[in-house]
């Protein structure tokens, strides 16, 4: 059995070597749950920590498409089915160059906790792909998804595995994997979730993440007496994410001042407003160009290469990808007053920047907490298609919130420290539990 979570850690390094984000999301969960599992030691007898760790299959495919000059193209293809403990798997695909299956691991690994604590039944995976979607046009992106599905349809189904989207996987690419899933299996099923609105989707799934993570960072204000109302906020990205989350600020009555895409940031300080939003809205999910050209149109400043951490804030919100916040940036969006971060991407803090919050006693509420609304939408979006029914707006909205004060309050129950509410904490030992119950009452398999 091992004595320390380093012990532990070299044996998950030695058998998945070159995986730096998986190594880096296991050992986050591990160090908060250590002191956890030594005074429930059945865990470590039932070797749950060895399982969990361990996927329950990938799946590795060979993707071939033609380009619009007929040239072949062959990308690579994922699915990780890491855990059905809770239910069947589920989470997003992510297609962007970076994609490898390390990427894929880290992400899996966070989505069963994640799941979890939604308190909806799901288990955990995540899929994707090499692709990269950008500067393709739509007949080569289809042409991908429909390759990519013809191999990925075998593999999942309504109740077997069900996923979503994630970077670069947004409604048009969930509708060509659908269209082609449909043909091949001759079955209309919920066997994606992200669907459009006429074919089985689900009203606020698009919405829930940022929505969902505005509302965890409110619940995390709250404790302190507090709000959005007037604060400044920094958020991250530009994308699906960014976009919801920035709306639901402004409605809050927040001044979101940045976003960002891989080329730099866009620093307005006057606040993106709703018809501001709009646009970047148009910019990023109709024309696809960059958000330098938001300053073009707006003013404020552009920062070229840079993330936007460096814009005095009081409230971050990190929704474009993982490690996108140093220590340094930590110190200096701390430096700057920044008092509650919520990671509305997966693992955008580095262990260092984790630290520097933790230590400064600012409220950090991790990705797999704050951005479970996502999931969990989707997570009604199966719900609703099992029932050949569909819920009304306030209903899912209702719905969401309640999930994300719930898993505010899981938090805060597995996460307290004196007065401190150590999010990370919580959320790992929360979402840990149910998983680890429920693969010891399934035996050893
Ligand atoms: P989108 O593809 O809609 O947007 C991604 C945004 O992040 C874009 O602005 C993109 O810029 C930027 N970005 C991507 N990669 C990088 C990078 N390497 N460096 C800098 N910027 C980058 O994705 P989502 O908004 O859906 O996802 C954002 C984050 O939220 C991810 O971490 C995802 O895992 C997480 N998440 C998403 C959920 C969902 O429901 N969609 C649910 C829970 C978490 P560019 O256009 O230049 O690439
Ligand atoms: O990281 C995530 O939680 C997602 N990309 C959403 C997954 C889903 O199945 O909705």
């Amino acid at each position: 059995m091992y004595k320390t979570v380093d012990a532990f850690m070299e044996t998950v390094i030695a058998k998945n070597p070159a995986q730096d984000e998986f190594h880096q999301a296991v050992q986050e969960v591990v160090e908060s749950i250590w002191d956890y599992l030594q005074d429930n030691p059945h865990y470590m007898h039932t070797k749950i920590l060895d399982r969990i760790v361990e996927p329950e299959r990938v799946v590795m495919f060979r993707v071939p498409w033609r380009d619009d000059q007929g040239t072949v193209q062959v990308n690579r293809g994922y699915r990780v089915e890491f855990n059905s403990a809770i239910g069947p798997y589920k989470g997003g695909l992510r297609f962007h160059p970076s994609v490898s299956l390390g990427i894929l691991k880290f992400l899996g690994f966070e989505q069963i906790f994640k799941n979890s604590l939604t308190t909806l039944p799901m288990g955990g995976g995540k899929g994707g792909s090499d692709f990269d979607p950008k500067g393709k046009s739509e007949n080569e992106v289809m042409s991908f998804c429909q390759s990519f599905m013809t191999e990925l349809n075998r593999h999942i189904g309504p109740v077997t595995d069900v996923p979503a989207g994630d970077i670069g996987v947004g409604g048009r690419e969930i509708g060509y994997l659908f269209g082609q899933y449909k043909r091949i299996r001759n079955e209309f099923t919920g066997v994606l979730t992200g669907k459009g609105l006429n074919w089985g989707g689900s009203l606020i799934r698009p919405e829930a993440t940022g929505y969902g993570c505005v509302y965890f960072a409110d619940e995390m204000l709250k404790t302190r007496g507090d709000s959005f109302k007037g604060k400044t906020v920094a958020v991250s990205g530009s994308g699906n994410v960014a976009q919801f989350a920035t709306e639901k600020v402004i409605e809050l009555g927040g001044k979101v001042v940045t976003l960002s895409d891989s080329s730099g940031s866009i620093y307005d300080p006057e606040g993106i407003d709703t018809n501001k939003l709009k646009w970047v809205m148009d910019l990023k999910n109709i024309r696809r160009g960059r958000i330098k050209e938001y300053t073009d149109q707006f003013g404020g400043e552009y920062w070229e290469g840079k993330r936007p951490w460096g814009a005095k804030c009081d409230v971050a919100l990190p929704s474009a990808t993982q490690n996108e916040i140093n220590k340094e940036d930590a110190e200096t969006l701390v430096k700057n007053n920044c008092f509650c971060v919520a990671e509305g991407a997966n693992m955008p803090s580095d262990p260092d920047a984790i630290e520097v919050f933790v230590k400064n006693k600012i409220l950090f509420g991790p990705g797999k907490a704050a951005n479970a609304g996502g999931v969990a939408v989707s997570g009604l979006e199966m719900s609703q298609n099992s029932m050949l029914m569909a819920w009304n707006r306030d209903e899912v909205d209702a719905k969401l919130k309640s999930i994300m004060t719930c898993i505010h309050q899981a938090c805060e129950k597995y996460g307290k420290e004196g007065s401190y509410i150590n999010y990370v904490k919580g959320a790992n030992i929360a979402g840990f539990i149910k998983v680890a119950d429920s693969m010891i009452d399934q035996g050893v398999v």
